[in-house]
């Protein structure tokens, strides 16, 4: 049967970009059914940048909670975090040894995270793509959902995987597809159109936190960069217009409709009436979400048995995948 994987680093409070680029598609993908889910919270992806100790435990819970509260079923999906499944981190040292420096090198998160002080950053940094593909491949996953911003990692995942079979001369590794699919996967910042959204960007006015109050995201909003142009009637006029244009997906994106569908309902609207009806749907559809974020944490011992129990059925499908990668490369013992 075709396998989803998809993670999300514990790097910070969850955005709006990753509930509508990630989450809420990966329960979207759970409820389709015909295909088995598996969701992770990368807390080895985090610590590639410093993360404080406290901070990235109560950020990986809090993020299992969004994961839970967005309506991931820890019994139907397998819902875990990345370090207690030691199988990835042994599959990353293999793909270590198959990718390549100039691979890593071109890749566009590297070269803006690390910027021009790239002595300084950690060879995790520099590795991260090898270990997000050991995440995938390690379950031999066939689908990712990611947002568009991940394009290139997955790109670079099936590179690993056709040259480890091609220099061991098997058919081992699966060439996985990236689900990039609706108006969500691309949610710009409300600060600059022409920059993703960001838990890490060091503007709260950019982004939507989950755990936004309402009068934060409907300030958030009202107070979001726009033009002084009215919204036009077809999708394509927005061309040149990244701000406008990003509110029109988050408001297609949340009401789960598409683009052209969203401009038959605001076409012609001033962002003086379509900016408050935006403000009340993202309301609408985020509280349950955070209430229910709130909920959980109050019982911290509860989403930790999740995740534990979460690992281990995740270890039972990645260790002899492991146990077969060892072997074909000729590592015994
Ligand atoms: N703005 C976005 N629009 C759509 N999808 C997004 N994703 C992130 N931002 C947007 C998707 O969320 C998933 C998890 O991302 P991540 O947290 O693992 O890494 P990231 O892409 O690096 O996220 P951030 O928010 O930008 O975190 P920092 O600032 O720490 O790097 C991925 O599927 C991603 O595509």
């Amino acid at each position: 049967t075709p396998r989803v994987f998809s993670g999300i680093q514990p790097s910070g409070g969850l955005t709006l970009g990753n509930y509508l680029g990630a989450i809420k598609r990966f329960a979207d993908m759970q409820e389709a059914g015909g295909h088995q889910t598996i969701y992770c919270m990368v807390d080895m992806h985090a610590i590639t940048v410093w993360q404080d100790p406290a901070a990235l435990t109560r950020n990986t819970r809090e993020l299992a909670a969004g994961y839970l509260a967005a309506g991931i079923d820890p019994e139907r999906s397998i819902l875990f975090n990345q370090s207690r499944v030691p199988e990835h981190a042994q599959l990353a040292w293999i793909f270590n040894c198959v990718a390549r420096m100039g691979w890593m090198g071109r890749m566009t998160q590297w070269k803006d995270k690390a910027g021009k002080n790239a002595e300084n950053a950690s060879l995790g940094l520099f590795a991260y793509p090898a270990l997000m593909a050991a995440d995938i491949l390690v379950y031999h996953a066939t689908h990712v959902p990611v947002g568009e911003d991940q394009k290139q990692h997955l790109e670079l995942t099936r590179d690993i995987a056709a040259k480890f079979n091609h220099d061991y001369g098997v058919e081992f590794f699966p060439m996985t597809e990236p689900v990039i699919e609706g108006t969500g996967t691309r949610v710009m910042s409300l600060r600059d159109g022409t920059r993703k959204m960001s838990k890490s960007d060091p503007s709260d006015a950019s982004r939507i936190n989950l755990t936004d109050d309402a009068d934060a995201i409907a300030r958030k909003i009202r107070k979001a960069r726009t033009d002084p142009d009215p919204l036009p009637q077809d999708y394509k006029a927005l061309d040149g217009r990244p701000e406008a244009r990003n509110l029109v997906n988050i408001f297609a994106a949340l009401r789960d409709i598409s683009t052209d569908a969203a401009m038959a309902q605001v076409g012609g609207q001033n962002f003086g009436e379509f900016k408050p009806m935006l403000a009340d749907l993202a309301v609408e559809k985020l509280a349950p979400v955070s209430a229910e974020m709130a909920r959980l944490m109050n019982d911290p011992a509860e989403i930790d048995r999740i995740m534990a129990r979460g690992a281990e059925r995740a270890r039972e499908i990645a260790a002899p995948i492991l146990a077969e990668t060892y072997r074909i490369t000729g590592m015994i013992g």
